[in-house]
């Protein structure tokens, strides 16, 4: 008989939706959104709707496996667990008298985003003594701007989308990455909202507003400033709002605004003068404008920045007095359950470097004292995703490194590894989950048996602990039980009662201990316009890195709604809903370089050369080229992905990645 079983999507997407699994005989057989779910209300993404084919795919590693063939060639034959721990444990102990703990380094993001196995070997590597990852490839700059102005201030409710009368969705491809807050922008447009996009190409989400406006890759805060500048010329700013709420509006006024004019802005962004004055004109007079803003805009060598001007907008027309007014950049529900019970930095003796996730190539190919020496990834793919492949691959081929990939599959980074261990997925271990789009949170357990002999991330860690023969009872906990440490404690974002239904796997909704919209977390109290503790004090246009190379045309990166970064290519047919490798380029530009539709192209810059078959589209501004996906090697023409054209520079604030801030030049291969 099939039971059903409620579970939790583990991946990296703002909405951690709920999930009802069917299991029959231990097998998942279907899965579907829970009608009951705060925020899914029975709506899943396309990527999820067949998890159970993720979760059986016959391409799922069930054994680990030691490497036979070249590093990169993915040839190995299976061994046992305990050969497996013993191979790893004995040559980190060699290579910690010979080079030291820091010499080991781990790379992980956000395979899974559940607070017990995505932090699983935290306390392990704390311990071990290993060189601390700087986990910053998505979109810190954000945090960073967003704190510049707000300072801790928590994130408005995103339902209050509903209750807007223009929404902004900005630099965001929400009919993607965000398709709950779509509909509820959708909800609000029935209401008679109006609804805008802000992009650098026409997305799918573009299809669906009533006006989309294409801008130049970064320009966004220039933009902003054009917007602020008009807003102030008009006699627009709310004034009250202001004075009350505000630091150092003035000095944005008498020093910044002057140099932004419309005019000056648009050689910026590209957006036309009275464009920009229109859109300033219809944003402060709308009743309740919300911006959601998205995180491609923050991956430039300005982003921070450009963050922090955007956010000056709902201020200055005093947006966040109003139901539905404001702009909502991400939750953040750190307080809500004690994170330090599963990291335990309490565990490391010394505080052993800071490596960026950013810039694993360098790591690799130019760090010493101590040179790495091993690397252990777990719920990542590197060398498909990191920024600058070439010099990630350079540095995975190396003889002398030490590579462990704890994987669900076959990557391309697992095909560089000694040693292979295979990975549970979210429906054979429990965890707990909160997300970045929403407040609410969910515990969930085991839907069926692992897979072969695969090992969640925590129990691998436990055995990596025993092998180590560390007597410490932590690593002798079950993953439950570190659930359970999560939860010990009520606090003020979740009374007993709400935890007791975490308990029971029910989704909750926090509580964000303050009044939202009503009180600013910053060191005066107020929207700090002007924050004398950032080296910049005001918000001002800063160029991105692009603008400093020399080739023509900016490469972005962009998501497919068919996976999420390099996951899901393991799902046959949503691998063939996307384009492989295909590169959009405006009719403009490719007739300048006489290159014709579904032609073999390269794409070319300092760092590598990049396959792609070109579609000429008018999506796209001249310019501008995109490519959405992040495919795996083994299905791609050529030898390298797209982040052979990317690189490792980082983020104005935040220290992070730059992916989106590219340029090429493209000829016919
Ligand atoms: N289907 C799907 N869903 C996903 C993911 C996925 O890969 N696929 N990835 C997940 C992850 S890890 C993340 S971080 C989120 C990201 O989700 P989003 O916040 O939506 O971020 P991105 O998709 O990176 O970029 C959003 C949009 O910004 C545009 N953009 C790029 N540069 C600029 C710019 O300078 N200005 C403006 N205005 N727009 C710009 C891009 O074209 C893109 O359409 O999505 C998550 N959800
Ligand atoms: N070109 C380009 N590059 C990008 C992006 C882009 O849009 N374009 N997006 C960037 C962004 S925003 C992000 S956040 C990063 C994301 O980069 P990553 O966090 O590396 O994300 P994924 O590519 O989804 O790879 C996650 C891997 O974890 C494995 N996994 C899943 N669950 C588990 C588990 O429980 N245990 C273990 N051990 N493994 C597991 C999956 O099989 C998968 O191979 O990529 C960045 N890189
Ligand atoms: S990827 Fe996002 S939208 Fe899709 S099921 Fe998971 S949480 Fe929901
Ligand atoms: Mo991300």
């Amino acid at each position: 008989m099939p039971v059903t079983i409620r579970s939790v999507c583990p991946f990296d997407c703002p909405d951690a939706c709920g999930l009802l699994v069917t299991v029959e005989n231990d097998r998942a057989i279907s899965v579907c959104g829970d009608p009951d779910h705060p925020v899914t209300r029975g709506l899943l993404c396309p990527k999820m709707g067949h998890y159970e084919q993720t979760v059986h795919s016959p391409r799922r590693l069930t054994t680990p496996l030691r490497r036979i063939g070249k590093k990169g060639d993915g040839k190995f034959e299976p061994i046992s667990w305990d050969e497996a721990i013993a191979t790893i444990c004995n040559r980190w102990q060699q290579i910690i008298a010979s080079h030291g703990a820091e010499a080991i380094l781990p790379y992980s993001y956000a395979g899974t985003m559940g607070l017990v196995q995505r932090n699983a070997g935290h306390a392990f590597f704390h311990k071990l003594g290993a060189s601390r990852l700087e986990r910053t490839i998505c979109s810190p700059a954000k945090d960073a701007g967003w704190h510049a102005l707000m300072g801790d201030t928590p994130a408005m409710e995103p339902t209050e989308i509903k209750e807007s009368d223009l929404i902004i969705l900005w630099g965001i491809n929400a009919a993607a990455t965000s398709i709950h807050a779509m509909r509820d922008a959708q909800i609000a447009r029935r209401n008679g909202a109006k609804l805008w996009a802000i992009d650098t190409y026409r997305t799918p989400t573009c299809d669906a507003v009533d006006e989309a406006f294409l801008i130049r890759p970064g320009g966004d805060g220039a933009l902003a400033l054009g917007i602020l500048h008009v807003i102030e010329r008009e006699g627009l700013l709310d004034q009250e709002f202001i004075a009350a709420n505000v630091l150092g509006f003035e000095e944005l006024l008498a020093q910044i605004l002057p140099g932004c004019s419309p005019t000056q802005m648009s050689e910026v962004c590209g957006l036309p003068a009275e464009v920009i004055e229109r859109m300033a004109r219809e944003y402060a007079r709308a009743k309740a404008p919300f911006i959601r803003l998205g995180s491609g805009l923050t991956r430039y060598g300005n982003g921070a920045m450009t963050v922090r001007t955007i956010s000056c907008l709902p201020a200055a027309v005093g947006a966040w007095a109003k139901p539905g007014g404001g702009i909502f950049v991400g939750t953040s529900t750190g307080g809500a359950f004690p994170l330090h019970s599963v990291t335990r930095e309490d565990f490391m003796a010394t505080v052993p470097r800071l490596v960026s996730m950013n810039q694993l190539g360098a790591a690799l190919t130019e760090l010493d004292d101590p040179q790495v020496m091993s690397l252990y990834v777990y719920h990542s793919n590197p060398a498909t995703i990191a920024p600058d492949q070439n010099a990630v691959i350079r540095g995975l081929e190396r003889e002398d490194l030490f590579t462990v990939v704890h994987e669900r599959f076959m990557t391309d980074t697992a095909r560089y590894a000694d040693i292979v261990l295979p990975a549970t997925s979210s429906l054979e271990h429990p965890d707990l989950y909160r997300c970045y789009g929403s407040y609410h949170a969910q515990r969930c357990s085991a839907a069926i048996t692992p897979l072969g002999e695969a090992k969640s991330n925590w129990e691998v860690f436990c055995l990596l602990a025993a092998g180590m023969g560390w007597n410490e009872p932590f690593f002798r906990l079950s993953a439950d039980e570190l659930v359970e440490l999560l939860l010990v404690e009520e606090n003020p974002w979740r009374s007993g009662a709400v935890t007791e239904r975490l308990r029971q796997g029910e989704p909750v909704m926090l509580t964000p201990p303050t009044e939202l919209k009503k009180e600013w977390l910053s060191t005066s109290g107020k929207i700090e316009v002007l924050n004398v503790r950032e080296s910049e004090p005001l918000p001002r246009l800063l160029p991105t890195h692009a603008e400093r190379d020399g080739y023509p045309l900016r490469l972005q990166p962009a998501v497919t709604p068919f996976a999420l970064n390099s996951s899901f290519y393991e799902q046959d047919d949503l691998r063939s809903k996307q384009k492989c490798m295909e590169l959009m380029m405006n009719r403009i530009d490719a007739g300048v370089r006489g290159l014709v539709d579904g032609q073999v192209v390269i794409a070319r810059n300092d760092l590598g050369e990049v396959r792609f078959t070109l579609q000429i589209s008018d999506r796209v501004p001249a310019g501008t080229v995109i490519t959405e996906g992040v495919w795996w090697r083994e299905f791609i023409p050529g030898d390298r992905g797209v982040n052979a054209l990317t690189s490792q520079r980082l983020t104005d604030g935040g220290r992070g990645s730059t992916l989106y801030d590219v340029t090429v030049e493209v000829k016919e291969a």
